[in-house]
This record gives C-alpha cells, sequence and structure tokens, in this order.
C-alpha cells in the first residue's frame, strides 16, 4: 500500500465510514495526512454519500461547538456543521443499541423543523417564515477517533461525531426555547445543568447560521428537514441500560433508553 500521506479523499471517506459502520475506532487524519478544513468538507461529503448509496436518506444538519462547555470540553472553538440522516434518528420508545456504537455521548441540544427551503443566508426576522417548530433533543455523538480526540479538521471530515438523536414534542416558536434552562439526567442523576442561550447567546442565532453554512455548502435543505442546534452543556458517556434524560420548564422532555 502507498504512504498514507498520498490516500486520497474518497479512501479516507471509506476509512471513517467503515469506522462507523463496525464501531471501531481509527487514527486521526492528520496524523497521517495534511488536510485543510475544506478539504474535511469534502471528506465529510463523500463519506455521507457512501450513506446514502446504503439508502439512508439527509434529514437536515446540526452545529457544533456553538456554546462555550462543547468547546472547552472538546479543546475546539469554531462552528462546525454536519449532515443527519434518517438511520440516525430514534423515534420515540425506540432503543439505542450500543454495540453500534464505539464510545457514545450525549448532550442536550434544542432541534428546529424547518417550513421552507432554506433558500438565503437569514436574520433574525426572516427566520420566522422559516422556522415551523422547535423541540428539546438528545443528540448522541460517537468519533469515529480514538479517545474521542480530534483536530477541526479531523472532528469535520468525521462528520462532526454525528451518530444519532431523538427529538421531543414538536412545539410552536413562540415558545421560549431563547433563554431556558436545560438538563442532562442519566438514571435518574442530573449531570449536567444549563441554560439554551449558552447556544450562540440564543439557538435562533445557530439558526442563523445554519442558514449561512447552508447557502455556503451545496447542500439542499427542505420543509421538513431539522437543524439541531448544537450542545448547550458539555456531553456524558452513556451506557448500556442507561436511561438518558434531556428536560426544559419550555421545552419539555424527552427520553432514550440505551440497550
Ligand atoms: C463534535 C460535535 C459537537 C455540539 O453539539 O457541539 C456537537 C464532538 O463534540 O464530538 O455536536
Ligand atoms: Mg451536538
Amino acid at each position: 500500500m502507498k504512504h498514507k500521506a498520498y490516500m486520497n479523499y474518497s479512501k479516507i471517506s471509506g476509512i471513517l465510514d467503515k469506522a462507523a459502520s463496525i464501531a471501531k475506532p481509527v487514527e486521526q487524519v492528520s496524523s497521517y495526512r495534511n488536510i485543510n478544513l475544506e478539504e474535511a468538507y469534502g471528506i465529510q461529503c463523500l463519506s455521507i454519500g457512501r450513506r446514502y448509496k446504503r439508502a439512508e436518506r439527509f434529514v437536515g444538519i446540526k452545529l457544533g461547538f456553538t456554546s462555550k462547555a462543547k468547546m472547552e470540553q472538546m479543546g475546539v472553538h469554531d462552528l462546525i456543521w454536519g449532515r443527519l440522516t434518517d438511520r440516525m434518528q430514534y423515534l420515540a420508545n425506540e432503543k439505542m443499541d450500543r454495540s453500534q456504537f464505539i464510545h457514545p455521548r450525549a448532550e442536550p441540544e434544542v432541534a428546529f423543523l424547518l417550513k421552507k427551503p432554506i433558500d438565503k443566508v437569514l436574520d433574525r426576522e426572516s427566520a420566522k417564515e422559516y422556522i415551523e417548530s422547535v423541540c428539546i433533543a438528545i443528540e448522541v455523538i460517537d468519533s469515529r477517533y480514538k479517545n474521542f480526540k480530534f483536530s477541526l479538521e479531523d472532528v469535520v471530515a468525521d462528520n462532526c461525531s454525528s451518530a444519532g438523536f431523538i427529538l421531543g414534542e414538536w412545539l410552536s416558536p413562540d415558545v421560549d426555547y431563547h433563554n431556558s434552562e436545560i438538563e442532562l439526567w442519566v438514571n435518574d442523576e442530573l449531570k449536567q445543568k444549563g441554560n439554551t442561550s449558552a447556544i450562540l447567546g440564543d439557538p435562533l442565532e445557530s439558526f442563523l447560521e445554519a442558514s449561512r453554512m447552508i447557502m455556503e455548502s451545496d447542500e439542499d435543505i427542505d420543509a421538513g428537514d431539522i437543524v439541531l442546534a448544537g450542545a448547550a452543556t458539555a456531553a456524558e458517556y452513556i451506557d448500556s441500560g442507561m436511561k438518558v434524560e434531556a428536560k426544559s420548564p419550555q421545552l419539555g422532555s424527552v427520553i432514550l433508553d440505551i440497550d
């Protein structure tokens, strides 16, 4: 085999996709190949393309590192975005199969449901026409890299650690999701406590950033698609037999049980 420094993007995307498929961690891309951010997004696109070929469907996007808590936990300080597919979504009462993950972590988030396709960079006023509903969510992240360690480029190439998510009940965007307490409970024990305003000052700002990132990319995002705004607190390791719950006085609660 050629030295890994010459490995092409398609091959790298295959390594990351396989690591996710068989739940076995791999070396960081940056340990063998110098890539910039644009190349990292290119690799993400190729790797997600492999999922589409297996009939997974694009259902939306997620933003990462929109809160200080997350940036500090992971040592990465720039906004990133990744793609969500239908296979990553858990429906109410559906259990997460631990064996399909490497070292999963859960984090409490806010999600948006799109009313119409994003066709421009939005501001706070124009965004209103684009948001059908909001809800509380749990995102499950599972870096494909050993020890959950990565650079900004590494994590972008790895589709921003996206692995799973579950949504609470959709609510009117008139509820105060902008500044609401939010907690993460594991087995009825409080693990993380924060406020949705930790997400870029207001999760709506994250939605605006999503519109900017989508307009800069060649991805289309349509009515019915989802935007995950990013975690309000640090993430917690989760494991078999655990019950994970995100809750908020304004947004209600959502539970994910792990098999
Ligand atoms: C990257 C994903 C970050 C968030 O909500 O900030 C993220 C990671 O922490 O592995 O999903
Ligand atoms: Mg997240």
